[in-house]
């Protein structure tokens, strides 16, 4: 994308109303842009970041065996009294009015339409299991929307939904979904650490919640240093084999929320291993077996010919909060440094000179041989301004092309991450950015 036609709208100044540092450098960076309160447009940007992002939680649900579907965003309100939520759900719930005055509402989570959706289809065992995911805009009218797309009121979500025939089936679901998460986290440069929680609106008696630790977090967490000492990705899953183990090695460390902190259990782990931080939640699991199978009337026929409720749970990813998070992970005062697996662009090519016969062919060498993960920034700006809006876009890589270079032909190479700078040649350069 060449930077004069880009629609990349930077902002010089600090907005105001920004008080995490995502949320600032978003806006700054021209990522989002907020349309209503919590409720946020997706510019050029940061929409590449979201898709990015979403790829990589599809692969591993994909992987994990899941298979993706698309739920619509508004759901009819009787679906939520078969399962007694729709008066529970209270005030978050957006609910609507069509012009023949039914009620319907816009889905802040998706069980009661994805199990109506499997009762019409699966008659027997042989139909379980199955996982059902989609990755789709919800709505909650949260008291307090704030952090940018931290906590939003519009948000993607990735929302799995598992169904089996038995409690055993259910929790090697579970463990499925509790291993492709921690994987997914990884492949985008976090560490997120699985804790026991609770199941507020959702229910259910099994839960994790996935937290990456962040000063600006909304959750005070107790953490092992143990468990964030281990790597997800030392051991790719089979996910067909027994998971048991694999999880319990995870789930053996001491790691709990506010609401489900031990003191006592705390207290014995070894003072120099006792992390207490705050933490920002990217995703949530739940096993609550029957919960939604028995009001709302879905029931398989067992090998043996008895009908039973297939048990379920539910899976989600903050999609859209992701990206927030990440760039609270990865940020300096000057900008944002991507980590590679999400960056928006893997590289901007910086014209230092425009007009400058050598420069010009040099960057558009480049530009072309990087083709659509390159930004190039061509605009008649002076080079400070190419610089700095370089570094708070957060690009990988700068292939920083200037006249004397161009003429010996040579660039500088700079890593964001870093900040190493190398003099190569523009040959060395496409070959390190393409690797
Ligand atoms: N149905 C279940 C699992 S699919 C569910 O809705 N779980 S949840 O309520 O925990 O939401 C899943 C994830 O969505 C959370 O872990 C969080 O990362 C994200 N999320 C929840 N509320 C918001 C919000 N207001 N803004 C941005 N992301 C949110």
């Amino acid at each position: 994308m060449r930077l004069s036609r880009a629609f990349l709208p930077t902002l010089k100044e600090t907005p105001a109303e920004a008080q995490i540092v995502s949320h600032r450098l978003m806006l700054r960076a021209g990522m989002i842009r907020q349309t209503a309160a919590g409720i946020y447009a997706w510019l050029p940007l940061g929409w590449r970041a979201l898709q990015k992002v979403e790829q990589i939680v599809r692969e591993e649900q994909d992987r994990a065996g899941a298979q993706e579907i698309l739920m619509p965003t508004i759901q009819s309100a009787d679906l939520w009294r078969q399962s007694g939520r729709y008066d529970a759900y209270g005030p978050e719930m957006l609910r609507i009015r069509d012009r023949h005055d039914r009620e319907m509402l816009f889905g802040p989570t998706n069980e009661e339409v994805v199990t109506e959706i499997f009762r019409q289809f699966a008659k027997s065992y042989r139909d379980l299991p199955r996982n059902l995911y989609h990755i789709q805009w919800k709505f909650r009218d949260e008291v307090r929307p704030r952090f940018g797309v931290m906590r939003g009121r519009e948000f993607l979500m990735k929302d799995a939904y598992s169904f089996d025939l038995t409690k055993e089936g259910a929790e090697h679901s579970y463990r499925q979904m509790f291993l492709a998460y921690l994987r997914t986290f990884a492949r985008m440069g976090l560490k997120a650490i699985p804790m026991r929680a609770d199941t507020g609106p959702i229910g259910g008696d099994l839960s994790h919640e996935f937290i990456i630790l962040a000063e600006t977090g909304e959750s005070q967490v107790f953490v092992s240093q143990d468990l964030l000492d281990m790597d997800p990705l030392a051991e790719a899953p089979d996910y067909d084999a027994d998971l048991a183990a694999a999880v319990g090695r995870w789930t053996s460390h001491y790691a709990a929320t506010d609401e489900m902190h031990d003191p006592v259990a705390w207290e014995k782990l070894e003072a120099s291993k006792r992390v207490s931080a705050r933490g920002i939640e990217v995703g949530h699991i739940f096993y609550f077996g029957t919960k939604y199978s028995k009001p709302m009337e879905l029931t398989v026929q067992a090998a043996d010919g008895s009908t039973v409720h297939p048990e379920m749970g539910s899976y989600g990813i903050g999609v859209s909060r992701l990206v927030g998070a990440i760039i609270e992970a990865n940020h300096d005062e000057a900008g944002i440094k991507w980590p590679d697996a999400v960056a928006p662009f893997r590289a901007a090519v910086l014209n230092l000179k425009n007009g400058d016969a050598a420069c010009d062919a040099l960057c558009d060498t480049i530009y072309r041989a990087l083709g659509d993960e390159a930004v190039y920034d061509d605009r008649a700006d002076r080079a400070g301004v190419k610089f700095a809006d370089a570094d708070l876009m957060g690009h990988p890589w700068q292939v920083i092309v200037g006249p004397r270079g161009a003429a010996a032909n040579r660039v500088e190479l700079k890593r964001r991450m870093t900040g190493e700078r190398h003099e190569v040649s523009p040959e060395d350069a496409l070959a390190k950015i393409k690797g």
